[in-house]
């Protein structure tokens, strides 16, 4: 029993406005690249294959495009096991869509979501609108797990996925309770995080577009 790993599929979606770097941070987290050689008009699935602590993670990844023509989630969403919530630390408005974004999910999921809040783009140091502090509070406000991330040179990305993962999985366990968005408490997310869940993506993975 020691032996065998557990194999769990997951799916996770990326919800955020227009260029905030869904697609790129799908990209570089399968692909290990920054590039996109594809245009998603609705939505996009990657397949990917990921192992932590001896669990073998089959990834559904669900990037979307053109969700500020959406102010409701769509029913493609909602068998999602987590959410990553992305904005860029360059765009104040993507900071707004992402809140109303939050309040649709809320909304439509009367049901307890592992949430990680992204701002991306952060190694436009110049360009950044969003303070590492705003972003912060609002994951804080959730019970998201939150991370800065760059898409284009990689940090963070890795890890906001696992943190996802590894929040997935306690929530499952409690099962589901309260109405709306069950409120978890931040240091969850930190705490998964600072185990150092080192582990890479496997090399399998693969790309639908859609
Ligand atoms: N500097 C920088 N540019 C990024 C980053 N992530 C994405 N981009 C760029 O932002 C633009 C929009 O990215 P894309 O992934 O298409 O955004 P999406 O519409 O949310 O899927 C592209 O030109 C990307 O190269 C990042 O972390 N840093
Ligand atoms: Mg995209």
């Amino acid at each position: 029993m020691s032996n065998s790993q557990r194999r769990l599929k997951r799916t996770i979606t990326l919800l955020g406005s227009t260029s905030v770097g869904k697609s790129t941070l799908c990209s570089r987290f399968v692909y290990n690249r920054a590039s996109t050689d594809y245009e998603p008009t609705i939505r996009n699935q990657f397949q990917h294959k990921i192992t932590l602590n001896s669990v073998e993670y089959d990834l559904q990844i669900q990037d979307t495009a053109g969700l500020e023509r959406y102010p409701t989630i769509s029913e493609g969403y909602i068998n999602s096991d987590g959410f990553i919530l992305v904005y860029s630390t360059t765009d104040n408005q993507s900071f707004q869509i992402i809140q109303d974004i939050f309040i649709s999910l809320s909304n439509e999921l009367n049901k307890t979501i592992p949430l990680v809040l992204v701002g991306n783009k952060s190694d436009l140091i110049e360009k950044r609108k969003v303070s590492s502090a705003d972003g912060e509070a609002l994951a804080k406000e959730w019970g998201a797990a939150f991370f800065e991330t760059s898409a284009l040179d990689g940090k963070n990305v890795t890890d906001s996925f696992i943190a996802l993962l590894n929040l997935i999985d306690p929530i499952q366990k409690m099962g589901q309770s309260g109405n709306g968005v069950k409120k978890m408490d931040k240091s969850s997310g930190a705490h998964i995080h600072s185990q150092g869940l080192t582990t890479g993506p496997s090399a399998k993975s693969s790309c639908v577009v859609s």
